[in-house]
């Protein structure tokens, strides 16, 4: 089990303002910050980060979403990263997100879910290393 995850604070969310109250979620919850910075992706960008979701219907509108404002990009490091990341931010619906989790409080609805939190251990090397060279990470 690898202790690293990747997170986004998604445009909807940066736009809100709620960019301070989500990373002291994730300060609170445990969380190192091992790299981080704000940056915007271009539609290319976004398509080829979410690439595995090429099939699905929503895919346009995914990259569509992402590209369209600042994003937050972070990796992160504690036991069990992924996995409890997961936890913190609740489930991909924020309808059906647990109460006090990210989803549940910042997020607008399942397009515009606030954060993206990594699915695997291979997932998360793959998405940090897609925004941080080994020189931004700490
Ligand atoms: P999660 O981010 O919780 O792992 P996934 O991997 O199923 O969820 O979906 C990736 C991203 O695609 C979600 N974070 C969300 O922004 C978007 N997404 C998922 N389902 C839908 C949907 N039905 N309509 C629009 N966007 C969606």
């Amino acid at each position: 089990m690898s202790n690293l995850t990747f997170t986004m604070i998604k445009p909807d969310a940066v736009k809100a303002g709620h960019i301070g109250a989500i990373l002291a979620k994730i300060n609170e919850a445990g969380f190192r910050i091992k790299a981080m910075k704000m940056t915007k992706l271009s539609m290319e960008k976004a398509g080829e980060f979410y690439a595995v979701h090429k099939e699905r219907p929503f895919y346009g509108e995914l990259c569509e979403f992402m590209s369209s404002g600042h994003i937050v990009a972070a990796i992160l490091e504690k036991d069990n990263a992924v996995a409890d990341f997961r936890t913190l931010i609740g489930s991909t619906n924020p309808a059906d997100a647990a109460e006090g989790t990210i989803r549940k409080l910042y997020a607008k609805s399942v397009g515009e879910n606030a954060v993206h939190g990594s699915d695997s251990d291979e997932n998360a090397r793959i998405e940090g290393s897609f925004f941080f060279s080994g020189l931004e990470q700490f």
